[in-house]
């Protein structure tokens, strides 16, 4: 090694990551947003994961929501509206090595985003994917989202929107080969860690709704859940996710749920009403196929060996 002595070389050091090593630039949202906390949760979390910000990966659509990827020390891509998971499939596929999070909106996965929203589901790719439900367009300034309820006003609907909400929760439930469906909420700033903590251990694709405040439009969307918590239902199990007494002291409405029954799940989700919101995980499957492992296979093969194959099969066109 040019003339150094082995043992000269010096030891790789044990490397120990704090928060400001996964702080980027300064939060442009609103004060009291509930993207803020989001955020934070992130951040502790992959700190006390000591995730390697060089090998983490947020993808994001466009919204407000979708900003978070410039908050972040890591690596990101703040992409295109409703397609941050084709981007994401994309990164799995190559990059099984990396910690991967997706952040989308109630517009950008449930509108525009809907087509990715179901197959990105059914390939299962491990990925955590937060969708940050304010139920309404946030960043163009207040019209009616998917998630928004019949009633509501907007600027697209000043007598109020139309039509029931889609309910994420049942929608995605309902999408074949679906392995990780949880809900959470902003202001709970523990309840929210432990459901991110255990959709980044899920082997899969784990997708969560995190019920989220902007105060900005929708001062009192979740001010009821707020003042009256006993609105929240708290989804206990012990294959759940934990609930820490601080927890439970909060939200006194417990109601028993095992996440692995489908048809419990989708009758959870239907509980959900915009005003009574269940939280904790609906629906586990860790045995759900994987469609990031299936195309993994080819990762190993070296150049000579990929392009051999690709001649063989460009040769059977030959006349
Ligand atoms: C192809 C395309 N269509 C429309 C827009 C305009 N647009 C930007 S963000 C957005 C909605 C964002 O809402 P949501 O996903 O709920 O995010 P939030 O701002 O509420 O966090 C829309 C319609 C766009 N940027 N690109
Ligand atoms: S408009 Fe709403 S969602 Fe957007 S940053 Fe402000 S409070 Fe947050
Ligand atoms: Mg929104």
């Amino acid at each position: 090694m040019y003339g150094l002595k082995q043992d000269w070389l010096p030891e790789p050091q044990p490397r120990f990551f704090v928060l400001e090593d996964y702080q980027g630039a300064v939060p442009r949202w609103c004060p009291g947003c509930g993207d803020h906390s989001v955020l934070s949760a992130l951040q502790r979390l992959v700190r006390d994961e000591q995730l390697e910000p060089e090998k983490t990966v947020m993808v994001s659509g466009i919204g407000c929501s979708s900003r978070l990827p410039h908050y972040m020390k890591t690596y990101g891509f703040h992409g295109l509206h409703g397609r941050p998971l084709p981007v994401a499939c994309g990164v799995r596929s190559r990059r099984p090595d990396l910690n991967l999070f997706v952040v989308t909106g109630d517009g950008d996965c449930c509108a525009i985003g809907t087509g990715h929203w179901i197959h990105a589901i059914r390939y299962n790719m491990k990925m955590v994917v937060m969708m940050f439900d304010n139920s309404i367009y946030g960043l163009t300034k207040m019209q009616t989202s998917p998630t928004t309820p019949k009633g509501e006003y907007s600027h697209t609907h000043p007598e109020g929107a139309l039509l029931q909400p889609l309910n994420p929760l049942s929608v995605t439930l309902s999408i074949t080969n679906a392995g990780f469906v949880a809900q959470t909420l902003d202001w709970n700033p523990v309840h929210l860690y432990s459901t991110l903590r255990a959709a980044f251990h899920h082997p899969g694709l784990a997708f969560v709704r995190v019920v989220q405040r902007c105060p900005h439009f929708k001062a009192e969307a979740c001010s009821v859940m707020q003042r009256d918590p006993s609105k929240v239902l708290l989804m206990d199990h012990p294959e759940g996710i934990p609930a820490e007494d601080s927890v439970r002291k909060v939200f006194k409405s417990v109601v028993e749920h095992d996440p692995h029954d489908l048809a419990a799940a989708h009758a959870m989700a239907l509980r959900d009403d915009g005003q009574t919101i269940p939280i904790g995980l609906l629906y586990r499957n860790p045995d759900a196929e994987r469609y990031d492992l299936m195309s993994a296979k080819g990762l190993g093969m070296s150049g000579e060996r990929k392009l051999a194959a690709v001649q063989a099969a460009v040769d059977q066109f030959q006349i």
